[in-house]
């Protein structure tokens, strides 16, 4: 057994009797398994493309809902309660059935989000780097590349996720999902993602779902999906 063996069971063997002796610590309704990660800027950041009302329901509501509906699912659950969440995702055929399909859409909710912050920014940005040149060499043009993401978020038929992945082969690929299924489950990397639900801009943009898809086109951090890209083609 080498040392990170020894340090993994070390820590499970712990892990176990911290749950025998002290099951109301454990289980009490307070306990936070997954957390909310903090927004990278402020609720007002993105305005006027993506407004403050809806960043903070957006992420103090929806998000933190899908952290605590996650939470009560795995708090019971030893075989994934440790894992990390994209472990639990990428093998979520592994997942035992009775806790699954709340994995699926609240690990897949508190994922998608996840990635939704951090690859936006105040003030937008230009394309750039290795990222921008493979969607002009995968699509034909970087153009190309970019309508089809925006006529698939524009039409994508109810509550759901518009995606740039990379995939199995190390290559990239868009594609739609719904509710809150992850690319992660098929085995592909998200880098770029939109929430298309119609709580990510009801209130600013009510019906006209294209003029949030091009207003959020202003707020891209590349420099972030670039990063994304770099980690997911190692
Ligand atoms: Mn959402």
């Amino acid at each position: 057994m080498n040392r990170r063996n020894f340090l993994i069971q070390g820590s499970t063997a712990l892990a176990g009797l911290f749950v025998a002796q002290s099951p109301l610590r454990v289980y009490a309704d307070s306990q936070e398994i997954q957390k909310l990660p903090p927004l990278p800027y402020a609720y007002d950041a993105l305005e006027p493309h993506i407004d403050k009302r809806t960043m903070e329901i957006h992420h103090r509501k929806h998000h933190q809902g899908y952290v605590n509906k996650l939470n009560a699912a795995i708090r019971h659950n030893h075989d994934v309660g440790h894992m990390p969440l994209e472990a639990m995702l990428r093998g979520i055929e592994k997942v035992p059935m009775n806790v699954r399909q709340a994995i699926i859409n609240s690990g897949g909710g508190h994922a998608n989000h996840t990635l939704f912050w951090s690859i936006m920014k105040p003030g937008g940005s230009e394309p750039m780097g290795k990222v921008a040149e493979s969607i002009q060499l995968t699509f034909g043009s970087f153009d190309a590349g970019s309508e089809m993401f925006d006529k698939l978020a524009k039409t994508h038929f109810g509550s759901g996720w518009v995606w740039l992945v990379v995939d199995e082969n190390k290559k990239l690929q868009i594609y739609a999902t719904s509710n809150q299924d992850s690319p992660l489950m098929k085995g592909h990397t998200p880098i770029l993602g939109v929430d298309v639900w119609e709580h990510a801009y009801y209130l600013k943009y009510q019906n006209r779902r294209a003029d949030y898809i091009d207003a959020w086109g202003k707020v891209i951090n590349w420099e972030q999906v670039n990063a994304n890209y770099l980690a997911a083609m190692k």
